[in-house]
């Protein structure tokens, strides 16, 4: 059984909230409140809460209250958001620290540790985000888990040729073997429902691999290490040890968690 809340929150406010894309808006508002200064060069996740973060950006500097900020995008959608809002971007080549990112999560557990790349986007996600000095976590409250796995597949992120055997490596890691199905994502990379008969093809031209458990993983570090080590895997959604602070919005306030 899966609970919400695991520990105090370190802030904590009372919101009238009515619906789940509130609470997104909310907290992607608030992560650009209080973490991006004129100046910084801003990492902008994906997603549809990543997606109010990014408007923020944009309206803080239409508006002046924010100035010369260059953001790097986590992916093709986001670029085009950005550049839609007149955001100035940069790529890593240029820049390679951030001061700060913001992104969404498809789960947290207790120690902060995420499932990202439900959205398809965790290889950008990853390579952007381990480069800046604060990475900032967006959430709803039903992203919380006890322990990732069972709530959430495990996406990861393998190059086509000969994906059928690289799915058959990481099935046959310690940490997997027995404890997990791997499925290839079809349709849309976007979303980690079938929704489509084609393999899905990531901004990197790449396939993604779900990973179901039935139970909570033990060690989500060693087992990211695992499945990094497999040959024909770009990246896995695990960010163990990433996330400088965790925003939640529940019906009844939004939390911090650090
Ligand atoms: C990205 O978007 C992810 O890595 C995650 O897969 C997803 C979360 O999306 P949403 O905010 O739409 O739930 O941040």
């Amino acid at each position: 059984a899966f609970t919400h809340i695991h520990s105090r929150p370190t802030f904590s406010t009372r919101i009238m909230a009515t619906s789940q894309d509130e609470l997104k808006k909310l907290v992607g508002y608030k992560a650009v409140d209080d973490y991006v200064k004129s100046g910084m060069v801003v990492g902008l996740g994906t997603g549809s809460t990543a997606y109010y973060a990014v408007e923020r950006v944009g309206e803080k500097l239409k508006s002046g209250e924010l100035k010369d900020i260059l953001a790097i995008p986590t992916s093709v959608r986001t670029k085009e958001q950005a550049e839609s809002l007149g955001i100035p971007l940069v790529t890593l080549d240029t820049h390679s620290k951030l001061d700060v990112a913001i992104d969404g999560a498809d789960e947290v557990d207790p120690e902060l540790n995420l499932t990202k790349g439900g959205g398809g986007a965790l290889f950008r996600e990853k390579i952007v985000e381990v480069c800046a000095d604060k990475f900032i976590v967006i959430v709803d409250e039903s992203k919380l888990c006890d322990g990732l796995g069972p709530g959430f597949p495990i996406p990861v992120e393998i190059v086509p040729f000969c994906h059928e055997h690289t799915m058959r490596m990481i099935g046959n890691l310690p940490s997997c073997k027995g404890k997990c199905k791997p499925v290839l994502r079809l349709g849309s990379a976007a979303n980690n429902k079938v929704d489509g008969d084609e393999p899905a093809v990531t901004d990197n031209g790449n396939y993604i691999v779900d990973l179901h458990f039935e139970e909570p993983i033990k060690d989500p570090t060693t087992m990211g290490k695992e499945i990094k080590n497999v040959v024909g895997v770009v990246e896995h959604g695990l960010f163990c040890g990433m996330s400088t602070a965790v925003i939640i919005a529940g019906s009844d306030g939004i939390s911090v968690k650090e």
